[in-house]
């Protein structure tokens, strides 16, 4: 099987990538990405000297580099990762998110139906049922909870969602879509939380939580959403919906303080600042389908995933210390400016 990896210099794409090459060995891999200020070619250097792995830098919003792409490669699978992916972006800049989240995943369908695509999967997000209330820990995200959203970010991810299963009633477009709560893990961009604080309690700055820090987060070890991915585009079943997540919730500020545990800093690092607009409150993602359909169940529990990944950043420090030495700086003073 010939796979085409969207946004593959990312964050979960590299991991996905990474697993593919490794649980797959009759498969071969092919990456598109734009390399944004999220893409990092370092990234996928092991995958490089894999000969079943090929990258082609592009948009996936350019229809001609699209065509091209699809007429040279003719793959069996397309899964889509590539997206703008940081929520406060979309709040200072919403434009581009709608370009590539949207736009970019309807010039990819219209590529798939051209050149007889087998399959093409969504990579989508929680983030499009929105929120749920911090008191009701009884409620959870099913497949059939209503889209509503919160940010730009949601908004574009929750539409593409759409125009995804419109493709498939109109078109019959073999396709599938998954929606996965929040990731952590191994080559996360240090925008996010995990690899935010991480980075900045090594150097002892100080820590910016949201409002009052009680917001509440499902987290996933990244290895358990590209093995769940996996299953989908094998075994899962076309047009269907697949939500991802391990029942691992959590409160920024816990999160926070358990990497201050881990590093041994203290929690006077901690300096709470003003709220994200939009915050959503609780993510709770409820996997019944995903378990009991394909089987699907998380090798990760939070405190051995999170030990292992704090462990990771402190030796790959050339990796990120690399991206927060560039345009990153002036990235934190603007996004965090007025915020104090
Ligand atoms: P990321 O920002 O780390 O990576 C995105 C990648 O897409 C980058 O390599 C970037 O260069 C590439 N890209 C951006 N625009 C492009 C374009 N127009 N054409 C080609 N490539 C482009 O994101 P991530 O955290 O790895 O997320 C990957 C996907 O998973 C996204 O679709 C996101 O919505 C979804 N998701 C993320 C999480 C999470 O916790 N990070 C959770 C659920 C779903
Ligand atoms: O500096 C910060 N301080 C803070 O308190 C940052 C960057 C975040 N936060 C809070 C906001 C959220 O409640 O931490 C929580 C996690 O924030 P992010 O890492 O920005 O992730 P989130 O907004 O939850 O969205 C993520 O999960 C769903 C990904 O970025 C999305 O791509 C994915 O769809």
């Amino acid at each position: 099987m010939k796979l085409l990896v969207t946004g593959g210099a990312g964050f979960i794409g590299s991991n996905f990538i990474f697993y593919e090459l490794e649980q797959h060995p009759e498969d071969t891999v092919v990456c598109v990405d734009l390399l944004t200020y999220a893409g990092n070619l370092e990234t996928l250097e092991p995958a490089f000297q894999n000969e079943r792995f090929s990258f082609h830098k592009a948009d996936i919003a350019d229809r001609q580099a699209m065509d091209e792409l699809f007429e040279a490669e003719c793959p069996d699978v397309v899964v889509n990762f590539a997206a703008e992916s940081h929520v406060d972006r979309s709040v200072t800049d919403p434009g581009i998110f709608l370009q590539t989240n949207i736009l970019g995943t309807q010039v990819l369908m219209d590529a798939c139906r051209k050149y007889n695509v087998q399959r093409f999967h969504q990579v989508s997000t929680d983030e499009v049922y929105g929120d749920l209330p911090l008191d009701r820990p009884d409620l959870f995200f099913t497949e059939t909870t209503p889209l509503h959203t919160s940010s730009p970010y949601s908004a574009s991810k929750a539409s593409a969602d759409l125009l995804v299963q419109a493709y498939h009633r109109t078109f019959g477009l073999p396709m599938t879509i998954s929606r996965c709560s929040n990731n952590y893990g191994p080559y996360q961009f240090p925008e996010k939380l995990i690899p935010l604080m991480i980075s900045r309690a090594l150097a002892n700055q100080s820590l910016p939580v949201y409002g009052t820090g009680e917001n509440v987060r499902d987290w996933l070890h990244v290895y358990d959403h590209c093995a769940a991915i996996d299953l989908i585009i094998r075994h899962g079943k076309e047009g269907e919906i697949y939500n991802i997540g391990g029942h691992n919730e959590r409160t920024n500020l816990e999160v926070v303080k358990t990497i201050l545990r881990q590093l041994d800093r203290s929690e006077t690092l901690i300096h709470y600042v003003t709220d994200r607009p939009g915050h959503d409150r609780r993510y709770a993602i409820d996997p019944a389908k995903i378990t009991e359909q394909l089987g699907w169940k998380p090798k990760y529990n939070f405190d051995t995933g999170m030990k292992e990944t704090i462990q990771w950043y402190l030796d790959h420090k050339p990796w990120w210390e690399n991206i927060i030495s560039g345009a990153y700086q002036e990235y934190y003073e603007k996004m965090y400016a007025g915020r104090e």
